[in-house]
């Protein structure tokens, strides 16, 4: 039989500034590497910006009132942090401070739980231009230092704070898939900029108790658990060294402060591990987070990949068009393969709910730390039917059969703090502009034409609205 959900269990939905706030250059904020970025021709769907995104920043108040009267009980969002330090440091712009003082006292009032993510990707573009942003060990103190200004700041109002947002996915597309911002292929540099978000984040999370004593925090991770395609044991050797490179390599460096071995030695082979300095090890240990925050999305499965002639390279499905992404991996240890078990959405994307309890019991067993499902969701072309209504049964379906299987895992043993859709209204999907859509709230935001922003109940709103109520038994 399943154990019932915690009578306090955190059911609420996310999103990150740069993707709903637009507003980009109001009120004194700087330039982030994002707006600069999505200026390049050819870089993002149809040069899709966030210069208006769900005009969130004019529009907070209506959002709040849609997540209140859904009985949402918590609101995962980021501060950008060009509103706070438009120049990355220096002084403080205290219209950015205001501007999320009057978001967190509308969730505050309103009774939902604030949860605060530090860095959602939107880097000041200041900063890359100075000494190159994450490339730097400058970026330690600077990140630092703006993340102790929202600790003072907030810190009596936000009991919850996610430090970095999917570092594995951000320094990925950054430096190594080259289609996020900075726009770099270098894996050398890859595993350097890395080690320096590592410590920044335990810098950050150091600090953080001295402010918040009762605080909690920690890391959102982007987890993919790795399957074998077959029972050869050349393929789970695959999927033990998939494991090893895209996810332990992050979460063993958060949680224990240390680099997994396996993954170290084949790095240093290859010339690639990071520079490291006297002191860094004593850093990382002492960043360690209260919780795990994962974003689940989907699993990944793999095979074996020759070392003459395998596939090195990797690219993502952008287009919307089912099919069109490519295997990827890196020649002697993995390949991925598409899993015949397992339906996927039009972006490619596996709709695995066993994966999420999968994920779930793994991070349990190696980390021992509770965990805040900080993302998921289902990414798809919704759209307005002729009486205005938006009928996203496929999402109701999706998150229906992942809310089961939290049960199932918290059954299995494991402690969840909460559960955060992405997202709660549309906004704008990093590469796909604003037709990949995730809400539980239509917006009437297109790529095209003059849009009025309405927002829109879609059905799975009202179905999460039952689910919220009845504590996940509906
Ligand atoms: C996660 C990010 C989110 C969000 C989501 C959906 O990786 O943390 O910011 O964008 O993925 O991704 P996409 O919009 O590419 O479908």
């Amino acid at each position: 039989t399943l154990k019932p959900f915690p009578k306090d269990f955190l059911w609420g939905a996310a999103s990150a500034a740069y993707q709903v706030e637009g507003a980009w250059d109001e009120d004194g904020k700087g330039a982030s590497n994002w707006d600069k970025f999505v200026r390049i021709p050819g870089k993002t769907f149809k040069g899709t910006t966030g210069d208006v995104a769900v005009d969130h920043y004019h529009r907070y108040k209506e959002d709040v009132r849609l997540m209140a009267e859904m009985g949402m009980k918590t609101y995962r969002f980021s501060v950008a942090w060009t509103r706070i330090f438009p120049n990355g440091r220096g002084e403080i712009n205290q219209k950015g401070l205001e501007f999320y003082d009057h978001l967190i006292n509308e969730l505050k009032v309103n009774k939902i739980e604030p949860i605060l993510t530090l860095y959602h990707w939107d880097l000041p573009q200041a900063l890359q231009d100075e000494y190159g942003g994450w490339e730097s060990r400058r970026i330690i103190e600077d990140f630092t230092n703006y993340s102790v200004e929202l600790f003072k700041h907030f810190g009596d109002r936000v009991k919850y704070w996610v430090s970095l947002n999917e570092q594995n996915i951000f320094t990925n597309h950054g430096y190594h898939l080259a289609t996020h911002p900075p726009g770099i292929k270098d894996e050398k540099l890859f595993y350097q900029v890395n080690h320096h978000a590592n410590l920044a984040n335990a810098s950050v999370i150091k600090e953080f108790h001295k402010y918040i004593p009762d605080g909690k925090i920690g890391p959102s991770f982007a987890y993919s658990p790795s399957y074998a395609a077959s029972s050869s044991p050349k393929d789970i050797m695959a999927a033990e060294n998939a494991e090893e490179l895209n996810s332990h390599w992050w979460m063993d460096t958060y949680v224990w402060g240390k680099y997994p071995e396996v993954a170290w030695n084949y790095l240093e082979e290859k010339g690639l591990a990071p520079l490291i300095e006297k002191g860094d090890f004593d850093l990382l240990k002492e960043g360690k987070p209260d919780f795990i925050g994962l974003n689940y999305y989907q699993t990944t499965t793999f095979e074996e990949n020759p070392l003459e002639g395998g596939i090195g390279s990797s690219e993502m499905n952008t287009t919307g068009k089912k099919g069109t992404s490519k295997d990827s991996g890196i020649p002697g240890l993995y390949k991925t393969i598409a899993n015949p078990n397992l339906e996927r959405t039009n972006w490619d994307w596996n709709i695995d709910p066993q994966g999420l309890r999968i994920a779930l019991r793994r991070m349990t067993n190696r980390y021992g730390l509770p965990i805040l499902i900080s993302e998921n969701g289902l990414g798809e072309y919704d759209k307005l039917d002729a009486d205005g209504v938006v009928q996203d049964d496929y999402r109701i379906e999706y998150l229906r059969s992942h809310i089961i299987a939290i049960q199932e895992a918290i059954s299995d043993g494991v402690d969840v703090m909460g559960y955060c859709v992405w997202s709660f209204t549309d906004l704008l999907s990093w590469l796909n502009g604003f037709q990949k859509r995730y809400g539980l709230v239509y917006v009437n935001q297109h790529e095209e034409g003059v849009h009025d922003l309405r927002r829109i109940k879609k059905n799975s709103y009202y179905w999460y609205k039952k689910v919220i109520e009845s504590n996940g038994t509906s």
